[in-house]
């Protein structure tokens, strides 16, 4: 389900200013950036103030007709709003507007399915997209059966419009079951790595920030980074070593956006939990985006939703060679630090400070262990990170890292 490949559509983008401390203009600029990252070329926009959506057709009558003319005017075919629309929003715009009619949400539907590559992604995608489409049958139905009159008459084409649910129906449930199937996989790949005693940190932030970046030139991995929204769908984890020998594993994964579509989150949920699975969250702003704060904001908003806050937080502002003398502050992390993902600058202090946070609540220690108590050395293999061990005359030479309470029990 694509909706912009074949012909290049030409939009307008439309957006309801609800409340004053709303930022209308940036959130059109975004969208409209949506749209590009999906193929359709913004012809216009227009921006509505009123107290709220309107509940029919999301803008005013007299609106409507400024749209009409307005597409007329710029030759756009389409229009795209900024809120998710309910299925009667979206049905009376398309009759009044007579053109085709998006919101945000399809629009960053569409560009997931493009993205996605792994089986799990594709799925994640499909049932967003198959649920936000069945809600639209739903009110298709309703007001189709409004027509049919009385009481027991089936409306024109409702035969058709049931056999399209329990088919979407049909398709929801096996979608679900292929991911519980993947789902399963990870939770089993996140218990060996507890077994391993690794602690994971999850590098989030907004799209764009530098996520990718930030982990290929950590670690060398070769994650798509593109000046994109959304390159990245799909989880990577990879193994850090640092200097001193601590070792961490980083996971990249989606970032966040305002209004991300409910659909999206709940179907990306084993996706986006990663951060709620995470010992430590890395937040990559990028510093350079006039609109840092409000991504900020969005950001714990999203983990907050996600269950994840209150975990260790090390904020990152980012693109630091694109920044001149701006400076951010985050009261809500525990570390910040100022980085350049591309130019690698601040990057050791970043790897020095992982290194302190992996090393609080743990203990170094080295130690002679007698042949006869070999036996701890597994307890030390189990709770902490054997660091080295050496077989001499005298024992097992050990050196190791031990969280505090194994660590009298190994001395
Ligand atoms: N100038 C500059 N550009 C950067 C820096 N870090 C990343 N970028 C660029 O920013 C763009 C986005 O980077 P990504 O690493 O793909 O961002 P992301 O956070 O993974 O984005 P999504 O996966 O789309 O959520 C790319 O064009 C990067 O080259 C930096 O430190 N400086
Ligand atoms: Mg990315």
């Amino acid at each position: 389900m694509e909706y912009f490949e074949e012909i290049q559509d030409r939009v307008i983008l439309i957006g309801v200013q609800a409340d004053r401390g709303d930022d209308m203009e940036e959130s059109l600029d975004e969208l409209g950036e949506l749209a590009a990252t999906a193929g359709a070329a913004v012809a216009g926009r227009i921006i509505q103030n009123r107290e709220a959506v309107h509940p029919g057709t999301y803008i005013g009558k007299g609106k409507i007709e400024e749209v009409k003319g307005l597409l007329y005017a710029l030759d756009a075919n389409g229009v795209i709003c900024d809120d998710e629309l309910s299925p009667a929003q979206m049905n009376n715009l398309e009759r009044e507007l007579e053109c085709k009619v998006m919101d945000r949400t399809l629009l960053i539907l569409d560009i997931f399915a493009k993205r996605a590559v792994t089986s799990e992604g594709k799925i994640q995608v499909e049932l967003a997209q198959l649920r936000y489409r069945s809600a639209r049958l739903v009110g298709l139905r309703s007001s189709l059966s409004r027509l049919g009159g009385g009481i027991g008459t089936r409306g024109p084409g409702e035969k058709k419009l049931e056999t399209d649910r329990r088919l979407i129906r049909n398709r929801i449930s096996a979608l679900k079951q292929e991911l519980s199937q993947v789902e399963k996989h990870r939770e089993l790949i996140r218990s060996r790595r507890a077994v391993g005693n690794l602690k994971t940190a999850a590098i989030v932030g907004y799209t764009n920030a530098g996520k990718s970046t930030l982990l290929n030139t950590l670690t060398g991995a070769s994650v798509l980074s593109e000046d994109k929204l959304f390159a990245t769908l799909d989880p990577t984890t990879r193994l850090l070593t640092l200097d001193d020998g601590q070792q961490l594993l980083l996971t990249d994964t989606v970032g966040f956006i305002r209004k991300l579509p409910h659909n999206l989150v709940e179907a990306f949920k084993s996706t986006l939990e990663e951060a709620k699975y995470a010992d430590y969250i890395i937040h990559v702003v990028d510093a350079s985006n006039p609109q840092a704060e409000i991504q900020m904001h969005i950001v714990y908003e999203t983990l907050k939703e996600l269950g994840a806050l209150g975990k260790k937080t090390i904020t990152l502002f980012n693109k630091q060679d694109r920044v001149s003398g701006e400076s951010f502050r985050d009261l809500r992390a525990d570390h910040t630090l100022k980085i350049s993902a591309r130019t690698g600058e601040g990057l050791e202090e970043f790897k020095q400070l992982l290194s302190e946070i992996l090393a609080e609540g743990q203990i170094y220690m080295e130690r002679l262990f007698p042949y006869s108590e070999a036996g701890q050395i597994q307890l030390i293999r189990e709770y902490g990170q054997l660091l080295s061990e050496e077989y001499t005359e005298g024992g097992i030479a050990v050196k190791a890292r031990v969280p505090r309470e194994i660590y009298p029990k190994v001395t």
